[in-house]
């Protein structure tokens, strides 16, 4: 038995493809059933849906065999224990900074201003303000990155953007890209060794059918 781990949403749409390509279609649709475990038209393969932060970890330990993952989420999970042989090209967006439009992000930089930044992302926002030489406060949250700038609980955040369409909904700027992010597949390295010639058969299937745009 191979077992897939994704989230719901757009990485479960996303992946579809990549599935079907492989000749596996996934039985039951995640967003009418309550089941976390979702049959496939194989009987070797199966789906857990899990939240997309916790995939590196069910692989990682040998919850699933294999997963997909965003860049976002496996940097900050730190990928210990994952083979990462793909980037499936999926669930594109930018990881950027953004702040109100009142606020002027370039001079408060330029004058060595100690920056207050609400972010998930602490060790993309860690690392990224390190090699700018600027000083910040990281500010963990988990949710609604918007409203700390709306609010006075920071500066500035560092979050995802896809279409902007968010941010301009909360009057914010985006006013940094820090990096392009896209999925992954991630794999198990036992599951690797154990389970060799299906998995190398998956990779390989996927990776002549990752989206070329
Ligand atoms: O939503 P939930 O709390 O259940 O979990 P999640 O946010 O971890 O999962 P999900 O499914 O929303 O995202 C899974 C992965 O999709 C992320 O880890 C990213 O790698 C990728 N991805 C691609 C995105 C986006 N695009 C995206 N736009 N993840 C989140 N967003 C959010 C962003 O955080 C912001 O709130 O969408 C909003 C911005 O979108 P625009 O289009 O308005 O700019
Ligand atoms: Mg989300």
């Amino acid at each position: 038995m191979i077992t897939l781990a994704l989230s719901k949403g757009r990485i479960f749409e996303e992946t579809l493809p990549l599935l079907k390509a492989a000749g596996i279609e996934v039985t039951e649709d995640p967003e009418t059933s309550r089941k976390l475990i979702l049959a496939t038209n194989r009987d070797d393969v199966r789906v857990v849906l899990v939240r997309a932060t916790d995939v590196p970890t069910y692989v990682q330990h040998g919850g699933a065999d294999l997963g997909v993952a965003g860049k976002d989420v496996l940097i900050e999970h730190g990928g210990q224990g994952l083979y990462q042989p793909l980037d499936l090209r999926i669930a594109k967006c930018r990881m950027s900074v953004a702040a109100r439009a009142d606020f002027d992000y370039a001079a408060a930089v330029k004058q060595g201003s100690r920056l207050r930044i609400a972010t998930k992302y602490t060790n993309v926002a860690r690392q990224h303000f390190a090699d700018k030489g600027v000083h910040v406060d990281l500010i963990k949250l988990y949710g609604s990155m918007e409203l700390a700038p709306l609010t006075g609980l920071a500066d500035a955040i560092v979050d995802l953007v896809s279409t902007g369409s968010t941010l301009k909904a909360n009057q914010l700027v985006e006013v940094e890209k820090i990096m392009e992010i896209s999925s992954r597949l991630v794999v198990n390295q036992a599951a690797l060794k154990l389970k060799r010639e299906p998995i190398r058969r998956l990779i390989d299937v996927f990776s002549n059918a990752i989206p070329q745009r």
